[in-house]
């Protein structure tokens, strides 16, 4: 039966294996897991990097007492209010943090999608995420394009998952076709989190998907996807590493904190 279950689970996010069949999935779901994205040599160094960063606890950092989620320790001083969340700036933190985040495999797949240019954004994700047992909080649904100010809502971000991600330790859950999906400013909260508490959201939020990531598999996913995770009920932290692109034609609106960083081409080899 799991073996069963396990079958189906793959049937159902299964990947084209092309970028360009991989690029109709995401205009069309707004996610798509890429399997083994990242091979072992490298994931067995960005997960020995990951735990000592972690273990450096060097600025900068974000905690989950700061954001005050559901399940978060109530302030720095409470039990568990240390409990990193964030640990910021990924692309200057640590050279194989960089090497992933602006990866000529990263860089052809984010061209041939938007067409031109490519630049990561620095303003926002460009982190190592950490997901904590017990204190890690659960993230409610939203788009990640609350982030950001840009001409055009169409950034695009990929999670690279260092470990196995699944429902029990915090993964992330995605509306199919939300991303494509008008909603009236009403429909969502001051903080821009997508009401739960209404029914025609509620019937949306009960077609996610959380797709299963691999240690190694990224999962790239639109920034007007709207998505969730749980918390983490796991023994162990998990770590993910995420960053964030645009195309040249869609640079960040002067005067908001999406210009706060110099952004980071991703050239084309030889280029
Ligand atoms: O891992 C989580 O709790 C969700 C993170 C997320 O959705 C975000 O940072 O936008």
């Amino acid at each position: 039966m799991a073996g069963q279950q396990e079958h189906e689970h793959a049937h159902q996010h299964a990947t084209p294996r092309g970028t360009h069949e991989q690029i109709e999935q995401l205009r069309d779901k707004g996610f798509v897991v890429v399997p083994g994205f990242v091979p072992g040599d490298a994931l067995a160094t960005l997960n020995a990097v990951a735990r000592e960063q972690l273990a450096a606890r060097a600025e900068p950092l974000e905690f989950e007492a700061d954001l005050q989620y559901p399940g978060a320790p109530s302030s720095r001083e409470a039990a568990g209010g240390e409990t990193v969340r964030r640990l910021l700036d990924a692309y200057t933190r640590e050279p194989q943090f960089a090497r992933w985040g602006a990866s000529e495999a990263t860089g052809a797949w984010m061209r041939e999608y938007f067409g031109e240019r490519v630049f990561m954004s620095r303003a926002h994700h460009n982190c190592l995420m950490t997901k904590h047992p017990r204190y890690g909080s659960l993230t409610g649904w939203h788009r990640d394009i609350r982030y950001w100010s840009f001409g055009r809502e169409d950034l695009v971000s990929v999670w690279l998952a260092l470990g196995e991600e699944e429902v029990d330790n915090g993964a992330l859950w995605f509306v199919p076709g939300s991303h494509r999906m008008d909603f009236d400013a009403s429909r969502f909260d001051e903080a821009k989190f997508f009401r739960a508490d209404l029914a025609d959201n509620a019937a949306l939020i009960r077609t996610a998907e959380s797709p299963r990531l691999a240690p190694g598999d990224a999962v790239f996913f639109h920034s007007n996807t709207l998505h969730s995770a749980g918390k983490n009920l796991s023994d162990n932290v998990k770590f993910s590493l995420v960053f964030t692109y645009r195309g040249e034609s869609n640079p960040p609106l002067a005067g908001t904190r999406s210009t706060s960083k110099p952004e980071v081409e991703l050239r084309a080899v030889g280029v």
